[in-house]
């Protein structure tokens, strides 16, 4: 079975799960005003972990005021005071990283080798690096005495909990903004926890609120007139809603939206190198990775090459238990996102693109898809030109460089890009042909909280990280 090679798995005894959460408003743990609750499941079991409190609109309005109270006093702290609550929640994240860890792996499916290795050292890494701005802000550029814009409402995706709250959180408090956050309906417990990192550092009450619930209280947040910048980061269809929502409003606005990467592999490229770029660009978290390079364009004269060598590669994945350290595929985060990658995956082999999967059995419970590979695809199929959101990667080739050029960026989207080649000038000459917000040479899938990130067209407008995803939080 996909558990058979398990050794002992990390254990979820390492963290302390509460039978249920309450919504964190100015520095306390409350029930909703109506009293509702919901239940989050870990995908890869089914089980129940926490019934957690859903907000409404009135939780919407308390924390918010709560922000607004607390803003006067924030926003008024000298930079490095500022500074010091950010590195110590910097340093907390740190030293509790392995509850942190597995407690994200259960929540949101993810290999623990993920969470471990990826997610939690850039959450501290953004708090480290946006610690650092905190105090200087008067000296980068943004001219004399840049203000803080007031209460941020931040609405943030499932697949990376708890680092798009470090995203969405740490430019915020570090320019002097309150926060009200809410965190994904499937994966609430990693911004809980971080709520009660906050007392630990000794944040003042009402800086950072989160609230649990579903899209209706996001809405409600994007909504409520005393809320002065919204960043969301999840689907096109609820950023453009949010975009009509705030238009005609003097709130400010960044979203960050979805992608269908375009990965690009020439003659020249290494091949064992470029198989596991792949690899990483679109089985990385399940391929549930608004940047994932979902589309490979391979060069013509090597596709049969490459594409042996990837398939022998897939082979090797190990689909199973996440809180196993060898497992490379885990979960897909709830059955809405599995049913949504199934249905467009049976379209692309209903319009006829080939597909194939390496031999790999699935766990009896929870939510699961085997890495999918389709060939013989053509821009016109759906699989190539709609965001999957899945570890399935679509396969076209080219024949030069203006016509990889071309189909990379006949896309609705324009998030990200790779390109492999062994010629710098060439990286150079079709990385500025690219309309993408993010471009990788060589490499895929690397994130550096220095780095902005953003997109190009539907993938929405703004730029997180590096001293730009500063701008977004200061009037200039
Ligand atoms: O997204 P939603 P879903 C893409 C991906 C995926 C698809 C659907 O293709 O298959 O979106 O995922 C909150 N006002 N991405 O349905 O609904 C919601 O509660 C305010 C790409 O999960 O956009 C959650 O907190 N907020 C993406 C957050 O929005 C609303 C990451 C995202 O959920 C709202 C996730 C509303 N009207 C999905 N409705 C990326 N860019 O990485 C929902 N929400």
């Amino acid at each position: 079975s996909a558990f058979e090679y398990a050794p002992a798995p990390e254990s979820r005894s390492v963290v302390d799960i509460a039978p249920s959460y309450g919504l964190f408003i100015d520095g306390e743990f409350t029930e909703a005003a109506d009293g509702k609750v919901f239940k989050t499941v870990s995908p890869s079991t089914e089980e129940v972990l926490s019934e957690v409190a859903r907000s409404g609109a009135e939780d919407v309005d308390r924390a918010v005021k709560a922000a607004r109270r607390a803003f006067e006093k924030w926003s008024a702290l000298p930079g490095s005071e500022r500074a010091k609550y950010l590195f110590r929640i910097a340093r907390i994240i740190q030293e509790r990283s392995r509850e942190l860890a597995v407690l994200e792996t259960l929540d949101n499916g993810k290999p623990i080798k993920e969470t471990r290795d990826a997610d939690l050292p850039l959450v501290a890494a953004h708090f480290f690096y946006y610690a650092g701005w905190a105090d200087k802000l008067d000296h980068a550029g943004f001219g004399a005495n840049p203000r803080p814009l007031g209460v941020a409402g931040q609405v943030i995706p499932w697949n990376f909990p708890l680092l798009m709250l470090a995203w969405k959180i740490a430019p915020a408090l570090a320019t002097g903004n309150t926060v009200v956050l809410k965190p994904a309906e499937t994966t609430p417990l990693s911004a809980l926890f971080f709520a009660d990192i906050c007392r630990q550092a000794g944040l003042p009450k009402g800086v950072v609120n989160i609230l649990p619930g579903y899209g209706d209280a996001g809405a409600a947040l994007v909504e409520h007139p005393d809320v002065n910048k919204v960043a969301f980061t999840g689907s096109t269809a609820v950023g453009k809603a949010i975009a009509r929502q705030v238009a005609g409003t003097d709130k400010k606005v960044t979203l960050e939206l979805g992608g269908k990467g375009a990965n690009i592999v020439f003659d020249d490229a290494p091949i064992d190198q470029a198989v596991e770029g792949i690899v990483t660009g679109i089985f990385f978290n399940q391929g549930q990775v608004c940047c994932a390079g979902s589309r490979l364009l391979v060069q013509e004269s090597i596709q049969d090459e490459l594409l042996d060598s990837l398939k022998r590669r897939l082979s090797t994945l190990r689909l199973g238990d996440p809180l196993d350290k060898n497992t490379d595929i885990g979960a897909i985060n709830s059955a809405e996102q599995l049913a949504r990658i199934t249905s467009l995956v049976e379209q692309g082999a209903a319009e006829g693109a080939e597909r194939w999967s390496p031999a790999c059995e699935l766990p009896s419970s929870g939510y699961w898809f085997a890495p999918t590979l389709f060939t013989n695809v053509t821009q016109a199929h759906t699989i190539a030109r709609d965001e999957i959101f899945g570890p399935v990667l679509s396969v076209l080739t080219f024949r030069t460089p203006d016509e990889a050029v071309a189909k990379a960026n006949n896309s609705q989207y324009g998030l990200s890009a790779g390109i492999w080649t062994e010629k710098g000038s060439r990286i150079l000459a079709v990385a500025g042909k690219l309309r993408a917000g993010v471009i990788w040479s060589n490499t895929f899938n690397k994130f550096d909280p220095t780095s902005p990130f953003g997109g190009y067209k539907e993938s929405g407008f703004g730029r997180e990280g590096g001293r730009h995803g500063l701008e977004a939080y200061l009037d200039v």
